[in-house]
Parts: C-alpha cells; structure tokens; sequence
C-alpha cells in the first residue's frame, strides 16, 4: 500500500508546463489510514477542506523539525475527531473545548515533548472558552492550532462564535445580527490581551502565497513548542466547502474576500523564548507539594513489608460511620509508607446516613485508575452494603463485615469472610464514631497490608480531640485483638490440628 501511495503520477512532464505531480506524504502520517474501509490512503475530509491543508502543513513542519518521536497530538471534537488516525505521533482525544486542559496535563507530565491543541472554532471558541484562556493566561508550553471555518463543519453548520455578520448558519437562517447574536469572536486579538503567550499569528488558506506563510506560522509554533519556549496560538481561517454550499475555489475564495476582512492576517505577538512568561510548572512528588513527611516512622514502616504489588480496598457503608474517613486513613498510612495511592469516593446527596462507599488502591506502581472493579478487601459496615458488593469482589478476596455473623438467606461469594462486631465494640468503648477504627485494626492484622504503627501516627494527627484519640487507640486494638482470637479459634478447629 505505501508503495502505492508514494507515487509519481505517469503524465508527460511537457503536458505539466514542466512540473511534475508527486501523490506523496510526510512520514509522519500513517502509510495506511484504518479510517477508510476502501480507500485507505484518504482522510475522511471532504474535499477543498482546510483540516486536510492544516494536517498536511503540521506533519511536514514535525518533519522538519525532527520531533515526529516527541509530538503528542490532542484531538477535539469536530470534523477533526479522527486526527489520530492521520498522525503517526502520540494521540489523545478529548471531550469537546477539553483540547488545551488535556494538553496543559500532557506538557505538565511530558515535559520533554512537543504538544499540540487542534481545535475548531465551535471547539475552541463556544465549548472551550475557558479552557483556552486559562491555558493561555497560564503560558502552557504547548502550540495551538485554531482552524476557524466560521461555522460547526461536523454537526452540519450551525453557527459558531466566529460566524460572520450576515452569514447564514441552520442556527442563523436570517444571516447572523449583532444585536442578537453579538459580533464574532476575534479570539487571537483576545489572546493577544494575555501576558504570557509568546507567539500568536492569524494565517489564511485562502490562497498559495498565503498557505505558505501558514506553513511558516505552523512551524515557528512548532519550534517554540521543541526549544520549551512557552504558548504559541496560530489561527487558521480555513475553507469548508461542504457547510458553505461552495465548491473548493470559490471557497477558497470566500476565505480571502470575506473572513479576512473580518478576522486581518497578524502576527499578534512574536517574543523572544527568553522573555516568556509562564515558567516551567514545579515538577515535585505530591508528598513534597503537599509537605507530607515521607520518612518512615521509627520502628515502624521501615520494618514494615508489603506483600503486593497493588492492594484495592473499597470501603461501604452509611454516611456518618466514617466510611470515607476509613479510607483517607489508609491512602495517609500507605503515603507514610512511601506506597502509591489513591482514594475515590462516592456518596450521594444527603451526607448523613446516605449510602457511602469509596475505593482505595495501595500500589507499589504508579496507579492507572483510581476505579476499583474488584476489591481485594471489602469493608462492608452494614448489611445493605454487603449484599451490594460481595459480589464484586476478587475470587481470593476478603470481605470483612461489621457483624456477630452474617445475614441470613446472604450468599457467600468464593470471598473469605470475617465477621467483626465493630459498632457493638465501638459502642462498649463509649462511641460509636471508632466503629471504622475497629474494622481497620481487623483489617490490617488480618492482612497486614499497612503497618499497625503507622495507623497510630495518622489517626493521632486526624483525630483534633484528644479525649478521643484513647478511644481510637483502643478501637485499633480490639480490631486487632479479635482477628488474632479469631484466628486461634480457626486453628485449633483445622482437622489436621495444624494452624495456617
Ligand atoms: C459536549 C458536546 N457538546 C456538543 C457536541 C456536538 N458537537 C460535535 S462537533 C460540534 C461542533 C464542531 O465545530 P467546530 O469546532 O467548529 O469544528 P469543525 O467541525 O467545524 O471542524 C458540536 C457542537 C459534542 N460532541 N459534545
Ligand atoms: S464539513 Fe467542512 S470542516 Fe468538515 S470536513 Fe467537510 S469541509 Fe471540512
């Protein structure tokens, strides 16, 4: 197929004037777009379409450049959705006027490679307002591409900000009125309002001469973006002869005699890198920016081994039995204990005694998602929560349930089940808020996922009165206590007498 594409079409160069028509493209494009069932080689925009122009300038710029191995490509949505397709580069697609949040986090975490936001003008300038002048006025280091066809080419033209004044639009059948739709956006000239941008310029494909200072303007974006200069923003009006009802010149055609009247080619801004505002975002641990000691404690974490890779726990209950707090708890303990972690909770409006649950995931990795579909331990604090969630966890899992025993008619699961009378110890201890410190001290002595010691230490600076940091303490231990007795009793009831 790549031969098939990398062509020199058979015609006499004298029926050329001397030219010669080479169907070729940049390296940095797929040999094969898996878009297209039949026709693998073409896009899926229509033709005379700017997005195809755009592509085609940005895969020959990363070319040049040599930093087809660094680019990241953010995709809105828009007829340009299926970007990644196209770019033989990183990809990520985002939600519609995401494009420069989900670069902001890209650049932030990458901050070795060249990121690009490609949006439309429905896309950048309706949806995604925000999001582009706060990345903007932030002076992210990525390079923004603004194709600005004055209409939603992929939802089938209704009118966007950047429409023009009489431009007829399925949302403006009349032609668009300032005085009930306002004027177009200008959103170069309103980013060029912004301190921190170092590079805006408007280009037009309107014509060759100008389609190559847009070739320019795409690549000196690009360059900023390589040599981590700061936010560069390059607005493309760009043909759509599709939603415009035109054929590819005349659209053309109406790009240079109507859109740039109203939207002039500039180079808005062009600073020297060295001037940039938006320096480099301080690339610290969350410990550190949170300034949590990461140190293990004496006697403690140090000794403490943890037999995972990840350890997922998901906490359920009512609002008020300290469901989440359980859970932030163990994501402290095991941030002490220098694991990755994460905590995700879920509850529904009403607080209080509203059905509560949340996942925590103990890691020795970095975390993919802080989602659990099935815990390795499950918390149940009341019977509600246990028929909900048993059966989601692990086949070799763990289900502690706050109880004397289980409910009758319950199914066990292929779970291991302990049955721990945690707000009936919480009560005789004088509260019933430590109901969850109890199931803690069950948990980690039955699991021995975090180290007892350090629990201590985080309940000791959660806990604001002190009269009530005894009470946890001894709900810690009774937790403990009733494992280690549990356990006895199980081994003296094994048949072959011996203890696991
Ligand atoms: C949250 C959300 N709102 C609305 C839509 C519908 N939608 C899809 S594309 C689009 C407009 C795209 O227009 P533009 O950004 O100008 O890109 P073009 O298609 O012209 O390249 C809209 C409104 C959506 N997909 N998601
Ligand atoms: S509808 Fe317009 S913007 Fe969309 S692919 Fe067709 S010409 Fe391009």
């Amino acid at each position: 197929m790549a031969d098939e594409i990398h062509t020199t079409i058979e015609t006499p160069k004298a029926q050329m004037n001397g030219y010669e028509i080479i169907h070729s493209k940049s390296p940095v494009f797929y040999d094969v777009y898996e878009r297209k069932s039949e026709l693998k080689h073409q896009t899926h925009y229509c033709p005379g379409c700017g997005h195809g122009v755009a592509h085609k300038l940005i895969a020959e710029a990363v070319e040049e450049l040599g930093i087809h191995e660094k680019t990241i490509f953010v995709s809105p949505v828009g007829c340009s959705v299926f970007a990644y397709y196209y770019f033989n580069v990183g990809n990520v697609q985002v939600p519609h006027g995401r494009a420069p949040a989900a670069a902001t986090g890209v650049r932030r975490a990458c901050p070795g490679k060249v990121v690009i936001s490609y949006q439309g003008d429905g896309d950048l300038a309706a949806i995604g307002t925000a999001e582009i002048v706060h990345a903007a006025n932030r002076g992210e280091k990525i390079a923004v591409f603004f194709v600005n066809n004055a209409i939603y080419g992929m939802t089938g033209g209704q009118m966007a900000p950047t429409t023009l004044v009489g431009q007829k639009s399925s949302t403006s059948p009349w032609g668009r009125r300032p005085t009930n739709e306002g004027f177009p956006l200008h959103m170069s000239e309103l980013i060029s309002t912004l301190e921190a941008p170092v590079y805006i310029e408007r280009v037009a494909l309107c014509d060759n001469k100008n389609i190559m200072k847009a070739r320019r303007a795409i690549r000196k974006a690009l360059e900023l973006q390589r040599d981590g200069a700061g936010f560069s923003f390059v607005e493309i009006l760009s043909p759509c002869p599709t939603i415009w009802g035109k054929d590819p010149v005349e659209a053309r055609k109406w790009v240079s005699e109507m859109m740039v009247p109203t939207f002039p080619l500039n180079v808005f801004r062009d600073r020297k890198p060295e001037t940039a505002a938006g320096s480099a975002p301080p690339q610290h641990s969350i410990p550190e920016v949170l300034e949590i000691e990461t140190k293990p404690e004496a006697g403690t974490t140090a000794r403490h081994a943890h037999h995972f890779k990840e350890f997922r726990i998901k906490v359920a209950g009512f609002g008020g039995q300290g469901v989440l707090l359980l859970g932030q708890l163990l994501t402290e303990m095991g941030m002490r204990e220098g694991l990755e972690v994460s905590w995700l909770p879920s509850y529904g409006p009403e607080m209080r005694s509203g059905s509560a649950h949340c996942h925590v995931c103990l890691s020795k990795e970095r975390i993919g998602s802080p989602l659990i579909s099935h815990p390795d331990v499950l918390v149940a604090m009341n019977e509600i929560s246990l028929r909900k969630f048993a059966s989601q966890v692990a086949a070799d899992g763990l289900i502690i349930y706050n109880g004397e025993k289980l409910p009758e008619n319950f199914l066990l699961p292929e779970a291991r089940v302990l049955c721990v009378p945690a707000s009936a110890i919480a009560d005789k201890l004088g509260s019933a808020k430590v109901s969850n410190v109890v199931m803690l001290g069950a948990l980690l002595e039955e699991t021995e996922c975090l180290a007892p010691g350090t629990a201590m230490g985080v309940i000791q600076e959660k806990v604001k009165r002190v009269e009530l940091l005894e009470t946890n303490r001894k709900a810690l231990a009774s937790g403990r206590r009733l494992v280690d007795e549990h356990a006895h009793l199980e081994a003296v009831t094994q048949p072959d007498g011996f203890s696991y």
